[in-house]
């Protein structure tokens, strides 16, 4: 079964001090920045987007294509922004990387600097992980010091914590120093983004993804994978399953493959629901344990294949507190730029916390589902969508545990004016 295992990204994890730039060049490292400076950006381009790679942050837009929509060259800046802000619930695959790797990250960022065209590239990091910046750091510094990277510069800065920053235009509000908070799409970053120049944003996993496309060529990465969806991908598997970590695997491969290589959910316990890619996809059942674990797979399903954060749960959860618990989170990291998101979050998390303490009325599932179904495709971005996800997802596969929660008269929960007053 570990066949199925394609450790590409993840395959130093264990070697001792893999971070440093001895290790990572004893082992190949730099190798495809070298190749890739003797490449023409056209190449070089052209190269990414036969390989297929799609977006690695949750959306799964096309990574070459991206880089292609940069206008042609004017003399003025452009830049690359990665987007290492991650904090979506369940989501634990780019720190690790950067832990474990943070030269491949360094090398994929001097390959797609090359290849855009950018003399100045920033990594945005998630403020709370000062591990990973200080490793970030030192790596910059030691392939700086080596020569490795040419004038280029490369700025690591740390966020202040904000889920909202993991947008990529809110991150570049937050870059420039103003208060993170979504813009109007379009004009897309790749037209005007950082300081209003074009600007490449990309997630870490997939920057980290491709010097190993240059080096193995796109024909090797679209050999992995599924027609749409190629690949590896690095899958996370959380909560009941007796191995939990990190999974590098083809894209397409199933949960229940997944779970076979984590040693199955915890003993004497059953799968009863799981998140695809984090809180933000709708949450999927036993029944879809054979679901390729794909863009267009786990769309076919009803969700999203997002991160690729598995969240497991079994029988022993309740499936009000979990959603509950994700809703708590919506609403504090919610920016309170749209009146959807902002007001919305608020009722949906009042109603969830009576219906965890088995006070909810019968009119507050009506309400639930009104509000959540009032925020999905009204939301000024998609943070608003991720919040009414797992309500929506919830009621639809397990109703009944929503509805025990409304055993509470309506009188009782508002007592008549009158009897306020006594
Ligand atoms: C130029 C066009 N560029 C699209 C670019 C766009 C962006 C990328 C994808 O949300 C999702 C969200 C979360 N010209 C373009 C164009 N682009 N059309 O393509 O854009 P989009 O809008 O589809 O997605 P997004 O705004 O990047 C990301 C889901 O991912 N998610 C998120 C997890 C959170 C983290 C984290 O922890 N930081 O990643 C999980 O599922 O719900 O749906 O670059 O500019 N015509
Ligand atoms: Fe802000 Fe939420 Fe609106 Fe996004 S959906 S802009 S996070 S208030």
């Amino acid at each position: 079964m570990t066949d199925r295992l394609t450790p590409i990204l993840t395959d130093s994890w264990d070697v001792p001090r893999a971070w440093t730039l001895p290790v990572y060049r004893d082992r190949g490292g730099y190798r495809a920045l070298a190749k890739a400076r003797g490449m023409s950006t056209e190449d070089l381009v052209n190269a990414v987007k036969g390989s297929g790679l799609r977006g690695r942050g949750g959306a799964g837009f096309p990574t070459g294509l991206k880089w292609s929509f940069l206008p042609a060259p004017d003399g003025g800046p452009r830049y690359l922004v990665v987007n290492a802000d991650e904090s979506e619930p369940g989501t634990c695959k780019d720190v690790p990387l950067m832990m474990a790797n943070p030269h491949v990250l360094v090398e994929g960022v001097a390959i797609t600097s090359h290849a855009i065209g950018c003399d100045h590239a920033f990594i945005y990091l998630r403020g709370e992980v000062v591990h990973v910046y200080r490793r970030l750091l030192a790596a910059v510094r030691e392939a700086k010091e080596a020569g490795l990277l040419g004038s280029l510069e490369i700025t690591v800065h740390a966020g202040a914590g904000a889920y909202i920053c993991g947008e990529e235009t809110a991150l570049l509000d937050s870059l420039e120093g103003r208060r993170g908070q979504p813009r109007l799409k379009p004009p897309f970053p790749a037209v005007a983004g950082l300081y209003a120049r074009p600007t490449v944003v990309n997630n870490v996993e997939s920057i980290a993804s491709v010097p190993g496309i240059v080096l193995g060529g796109g024909e090797w990465f679209s050999g992995m994978g599924t027609a749409k969806s190629t690949g590896h991908g690095i899958f996370s598997l959380s909560g009941h399953v007796t191995r939990p970590g990190q999974y590098e695997a083809p894209l397409g491969i199933t949960l229940r493959e997944l779970l076979e290589l984590a040693g199955g959910i915890r003993e004497g316990h059953e799968l009863k629901f799981w998140t695809p890619g984090g809180s933000s996809t709708p949450i999927l059942t036993a029944e879809h344990l054979d679901v390729p674990l794909d863009f267009e797979g786990v769309a076919g399903a009803g969700s999203m294949l997002g991160t690729r954060a598995l969240q497991i749960f079994d029988e022993t959860v309740s499936v009000v507190r979990a959603v509950a618990r994700w809703i708590d989170f919506y609403k504090h990291e919610s920016c309170g730029k749209c009146t959807p998101c902002r007001e919305g979050t608020f009722w949906l998390q009042q109603i969830m916390h009576r219906l965890v303490a088995g006070k909810g009325t019968a009119e507050d599932i009506e309400t639930l589902s009104d509000a959540a179904g009032n925020i999905l495709g009204r939301s000024f971005c998609a943070l608003g969508d991720a919040a009414a996800t797992p309500i929506q997802s919830g009621l639809q596969y397990f109703r009944e545990e929503f509805e025990a929660g409304t055993h509470t008269p309506a009188d009782e929960l508002f007592p008549p004016r009158a009897s306020l007053i006594v």
